[in-house]
């Protein structure tokens, strides 16, 4: 029987995902929207079941404002709420977004609850948390999507500098997805080749700083939203890796209970990913600068999870 995935928030990034997941065939794919905006996920998934000739896949789409829709699925991965505008910080973006993940988290406990579940909605990390507390879900369950996306950007910009190919750049982003991220440049290598053998200090640096403003820097280019095909081919990472129980290792918002002195906050760690969701948090040893940029940005994690209140 094929797997069943559910994308909550047909937007943006949810029409790329759904593409995406069936461009894999890694299953039938149910999209969930407000009613208002009904007609156009279901125009969506039409769309891309009248493309299935072309690229010859033979799983189904649908759209539906109704959540029993989602009844069994396994993989739910949530960009319900509202993206940036230029101006607007990710936190700006909470009020609204936490009264939408609440509504969002009952109804997946309600029809999905053995779900693997793949939080994107801003901001990140706090959005993750209210999900996890609100459904009461296994924290092996549940997810936020930043480090796949950030570390994919760090890579890009490594590949564009170097001119090197994007497939053998390896690098890793920890922290919150937002600007105190820390990128670690002393881990990243081209093809095994750590990466200050082929760039000066200051290209490394700039780069660094690149990826911690990359995506304010494509809100402002597209001026009324945020990115969306590099988010989404980040999240179709992640659900592929769970589906296929492929064990890969992707830096994803994980629940720390005492990894890097981290306890009970979703931050940005080395995660494997695999049959069992998130099953195993890498533990690296990081320098001195390296702890206190992670120390900073769980200062800025707690700051937007306490305005939570949950
Ligand atoms: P957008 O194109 O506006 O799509 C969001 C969709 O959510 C819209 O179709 C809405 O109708 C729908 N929606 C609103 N309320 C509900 C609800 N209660 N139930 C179901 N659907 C609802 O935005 P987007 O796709 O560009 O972005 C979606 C979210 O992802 C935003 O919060 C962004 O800030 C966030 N985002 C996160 C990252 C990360 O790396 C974490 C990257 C890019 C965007």
């Amino acid at each position: 029987m094929r797997k069943k995935i559910a994308l909550i928030g047909g937007g943006q990034i949810g029409g790329v995902l759904a593409l995406l997941c069936t461009q894999k065939e890694l299953g039938d794919v149910v999209i969930i929207d407000i009613p208002k905006a009904e007609g156009m996920i279901k125009g969506k998934a039409l769309d891309l079941m009248e493309s299935r000739p072309h690229d010859g896949y033979d799983v189904t789409l649908t759209g539906s404002s109704d959540y029993a829709d989602i009844k069994g699925a396994d993989v739910v991965a949530i960009t319900a709420g509202v993206p940036r505008r230029p101006g607007m910080s990710r936190d700006d973006l909470l009020e609204i977004n936490l009264k939408i993940i609440t509504d969002v988290a009952n109804n997946v406990k309600k029809y999905a609850p053995n779900a693997f579940v793949i939080v994107v909605s801003n901001p990140l990390d706090a959005i993750v948390y209210a999900f996890y507390k609100v459904s009461g879900f296994k924290k092996n369950k549940v997810v936020g999507m930043a480090g796949a996306l950030d570390s994919a950007r760090f890579r890009a910009f490594i590949a564009m500098e170097t001119g090197l190919s994007t497939q053998d750049v390896s690098c890793m982003v920890l922290g919150g997805h937002g600007p105190t991220m820390v990128p670690l440049p002393r881990l990243a290598t081209v093809g095994g080749v750590p990466i200050d053998k082929l760039l000066p200090g200051e290209k490394i640096e700039a780069i660094v700083d690149r990826t911690r403003k990359a995506g304010t820097e494509i809100v402002q280019l597209l001026g009324n939203g945020s990115a969306y095909f590099s988010p989404a081919a980040s999240i179709t990472e992640m659900i592929e890796a769970y589906l296929k129980d492929k064990k890969r290792v992707i830096p994803s918002a994980a629940c720390c209970e005492g990894e890097y002195g981290i306890d009970g906050y979703f931050i940005g760690v080395p995660c494997v990913i695999g049959a069992g969701g998130i099953e195993r948090i890498l533990e690296i040893d990081l320098t001195d600068d390296e702890k206190a940029a992670l120390n900073k940005t769980l200062e800025a994690v707690k700051k937007t999870v306490s305005e939570t209140k949950l």
